[in-house]
């Protein structure tokens, strides 16, 4: 059958919601099911640019608000092409974190337009399915606290939190929303479904 590809499907949501976990275990499930599948994570911090976010990430390095912000798009740019790659060979992408964490954490400092957060990333190849893990910023506090990263700080998650919503009425784009207080478990049910739903739906398309 012609032009059978992969689907990309995104797990965006703030810190604490339980992101890496359910994309490595919706990786590993889908691979059990039958289906080719691979995980990405962005920022990925391996690479040279990769290496300065983590950087700055981890207050290591200071680094200006408009150049991070252009650094971690440059960061999904560079893996481009090997994601066309495999979408085209018919594997599916399970991604931690795209273009929509840019836009969130970006806009939430002073004096960034959301109009201007997006720019850069415009033109990255388009997810199918943008499953976002929903938690409050209250239950995310109360899973153990956050990490001493940069953005880890309540009052800014609650602002990336708000930055999500505007996101998510973006109707041409496939968002589902999804209660990220469910047991992991429960969670993976049901994106596993989301994710079956649309390879299938993806695999005659170009
Ligand atoms: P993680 O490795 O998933 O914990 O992500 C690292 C942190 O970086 C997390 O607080 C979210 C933030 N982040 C991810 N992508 C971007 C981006 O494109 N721009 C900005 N400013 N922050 C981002
Ligand atoms: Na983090
Ligand atoms: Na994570």
């Amino acid at each position: 059958m012609a032009g059978r590809r992969g689907a990309l499907i995104v797990l965006e949501g703030a810190d604490r919601a339980g992101k890496s976990t359910q994309a490595r275990r919706l990786v590993e499930r889908l691979r059990q099911r039958g289906h080719r599948a691979d995980g990405m994570r962005f920022p990925e911090r391996t690479t040279e640019i990769g290496k300065l976010i983590s950087s700055y990430l981890e207050k290591k390095s200071n680094i200006e608000d408009h150049t991070v912000h252009l650094l971690f798009s440059a960061n999904r740019w560079e893996q481009v092409p090997m994601m066309k790659e495999m979408l085209r060979s018919g594997v599916t992408l399970v991604v931690d974190r795209y273009a929509f964490s840019g836009v969130a954490f970006t806009s939430s400092k002073e004096n960034f337009s959301m109009k201007w957060c997006k720019q850069p990333d415009e033109g990255l190849p388009k997810p199918d399915l943008i499953l976002f893990l929903n938690l409050s910023p209250e239950a995310a506090a109360a899973r153990g606290g956050f990490g001493n990263e940069i953005y880890e700080t309540s009052d800014f998650q609650v602002k990336v939190q708000k930055r999500y919503q505007e996101l998510m009425e973006d109707k041409s784009l496939n968002w589902k929303l999804v209660d990220a207080s469910q047991t992991v478990d429960d969670v993976l049910k049901e994106i596993t479904g989301m994710s079956e739903g649309i390879i299938e739906d993806v695999k005659d398309q170009p």
